[in-house]
């Protein structure tokens, strides 16, 4: 057990195994934030930014072999292989720590330890989490520190009692005297390990700086092992976007969101309707973490407290509530720069600049070959900068839930929009997701539809078939109608020349329309074989130019495609195992029967 007790044992354990020079306890505040970020701009660690067009903001740039998530370097160490599943790595836990050990040992050589309190989750919030990260890369801590509560007063709370997750990163290049440190110092890929231990409620991350493989509080605490938590406790930890949709009468309601990586949750957290008298607010853009209420709804919180969101591809016209967030006191990996030390990247606003410097420090003109900013290049600013944030958004008992919409990129096959006919069917829609695979993490296989379950093929720190039996019992626990209805969305779906077919971003707002409407009752839907479907009568399209025929082909559901996306699903189902529910069999077989 890890608690207040053992904390200065463990870290002294640790300080004795990676020896660094010295251990530096983080305090949180705007002074020591400042003066760790002065430190990395002497170490050319870190480029200040313009200070009259980005006041308060700094470029980070990484290694070209750390720049996203590592999966196949991800690993979830439990007892049982089959507790892991088909889905993640699994190593012996006391194997991987006997390797690990050696990796660590003397990794912070020359260099210093800080330590990090942090809690995931509102201070009070009944589901909140603490973590206690080690870690010798200062980029690292800036990044916490915008990412989540951190600092003196979480130590306070752990006084009170309870227990920390213990966490242990480092970046794996220790320095021998006088050797000259690197400005992205990391360890090669076949060094980089992510190891979650969820029976002992542990992560260590060795060789890595970059996001989610190093900002341990993200996806190794608040989903990888936040998601073991929440299955023992019955709850649920999710990778989904928080927002809330108002009407033009004042009608509010929430809504959660479930796409994989780099598939529009900042966007539709941050969206800006095109439909007049509609608003959204933002409560959180990438985790919920989801109770029943005393009501029997369900309540999410957002345990994060900053948004490391995608570069690439953000502007005023897409997402001017991130554009706004990100102009002042903002950290930004692997961006290209302007002349003038503003940040650039592909599909921000304005001309292409005749030169920039690309995110790996090399002079860049329209005519280059490769692309100026990293396409996963990231923004971290605090949730607090974002001027549509919901005043509700740290409510500790969270925001009861309407609508949980699910969806990734599918160019074919799956419609703008269906509702599932009950809560189970809608864990069969959750289940089946897929998406293009990203640049969001390392990966061959970039353009190939994967399947991921509610978007957290690579969180889920267990089985994935309990996972997805886990989905249905929480909705037993209530009664249907006090569960959220659950949406299938695609804002991806391409005509024959490649181009999308809905405009998207703040378009999709007609959409929201439509799901907001089906709460309310207000709105009858057409029965399909693949769920509930709006009558185009009632899917505001108002001022909308589309392509000849592109409505058609958005809200058709083809018996032969859908006949052949079923077969899909029943492969997927059978290579995950036995595992897999027998109720999403039966949700198959009805789809199935239903397209005959
Ligand atoms: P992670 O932070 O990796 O979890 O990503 P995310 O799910 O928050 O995705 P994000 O909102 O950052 O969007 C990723 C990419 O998808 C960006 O390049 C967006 O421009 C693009 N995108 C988002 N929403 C839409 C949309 O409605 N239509 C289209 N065509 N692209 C979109
Ligand atoms: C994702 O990949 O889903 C992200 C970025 O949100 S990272 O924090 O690197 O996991
Ligand atoms: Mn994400």
């Amino acid at each position: 057990m890890y608690t207040f007790h053992t904390l200065t044992a463990w870290i002294e354990e640790m300080r004795l195994l990676c020896t660094p020079d010295k251990v530096v306890w983080c305090t949180g505040s705007e002074e020591e934030y400042q003066a760790f970020l002065q430190l990395m701009v002497s170490e050319g660690k870190a480029k200040p930014l313009n200070p009259i067009k980005r006041p308060g903001s700094y470029a980070f740039f990484s290694d070209p072999s750390d720049v996203a998530r590592t999966e196949n370097r991800t690993f979830i160490a439990c007892q049982n292989p089959d507790d892991a599943g088909p889905t993640n790595n699994w190593v012996d836990p006391d194997e991987i720590k006997k390797t690990l050990k050696a990796s660590f040992r003397g990794s912070m050589k020359g260099r210093t330890m800080y330590v990090i309190p942090f809690m995931m989750g509102p201070l009070g919030a009944p589901v909140s989490k603490i973590g206690i990260q080690l870690t010798d890369s200062l980029y690292v801590v800036v990044n916490m520190r915008l990412m989540t509560r951190m600092g003196s007063h979480v130590l306070k709370a752990l006084e009170k009692g309870g227990e920390f997750v213990p966490c242990l990163h480092s970046v794996g290049y220790p320095l021998e005297k006088g050797q000259k440190d690197l400005p992205w110092p990391c360890a090669p890929i076949e060094k980089k390990y992510i190891v979650h231990f969820p029976e002992e409620r542990m992560i260590w991350s060795y060789g890595s700086g970059y996001g989610g493989n190093a900002l341990l509080g993200k996806k190794c605490l608040a989903l990888r092992i936040a998601s073991v938590l929440a299955r023992d406790e019955g709850w649920m930890a999710e990778h989904m976007l928080i927002l809330k949709l108002t009407d033009p009468n004042g009608k509010y309601r929430y809504i959660l969101g479930a796409f994989p990586s780099a598939c529009g949750k900042t966007n539709l957290a941050m969206l800006v309707p095109t439909l007049p008298g509609w608003t959204v607010e933002t409560l959180g853009d990438d985790i919920a973490w989801i109770r029943l209420g005393k009501d029997g709804r369900l309540y999410a919180i957002n345990p994060e407290y900053g948004f490391f969101g995608v570069a690439k591809g953000t502007s005023f016209q897409s997402n001017p509530n991130a554009m706004h967030a990100i102009s002042k006191n903002t950290l930004f990996t692997n961006v290209a720069l302007t002349d003038d030390l503003d940040v650039w990247w592909e599909g921000i606003d304005g001309p292409i600049p005749a030169h920039l410097t690309d995110w790996q420090g090399q002079s860049w003109t329209p005519q280059s070959s490769t692309p100026a900013a990293h396409p996963n290049s990231r923004f971290t600013v605090s949730t607090k900068q974002c001027p549509v944030l919901a005043k509700e958004w740290e409510n500790p008992e969270g925001v009861p839930i309407s609508a949980i919409l699910v969806g990734g990129r599918r160019p074919t096959t799956i419609p703008l929009v269906h509702e599932s006919f009950s809560w189970a069917h809608g864990v069969f829609m959750g289940s089946t997701v897929g998406s293009e695979i990203t640049a969001a993490s390392i990966s061959n296989n970039i353009g190939q539809v994967r399947r991921d379950p509610f978007a957290m093929l690579p969180f889920i720190g267990y089985h994935v078939g309990d996972y997805l039996k886990h989905w249905l019992d929480m909705g037993k626990k209530t009664s249907p109608e006090k569960l959220p209805r659950i949406f299938y969305v695609n804002w991806f779906r391409k005509d024959d020349q490649g181009h999308f077919l809905w405009p998207g971003f703040g378009e999709n707002s007609r959409v929201l329309k439509w799901i907001f409407e089906r709460c309310e009752g207000n709105v009858q839907a057409k029965k399909t074989p693949i769920g509930y479907m709006p009558y185009l009568k009632d899917l505001d399209t108002d001022g909308l130019v589309l392509e000849k025929g592109a409505l058609k082909t958005l809200t058709d559901v083809h018996s032969d495609v859908w006949t052949q996306e079923a077969k899909d699903i029943r492969q997927y189902y059978e290579k995950l195992g036995p595992k897999i529910p027998h109720e999403l069999y039966e949700e198959l077989d009805g789809l199935s029967s239903r397209l005959k």
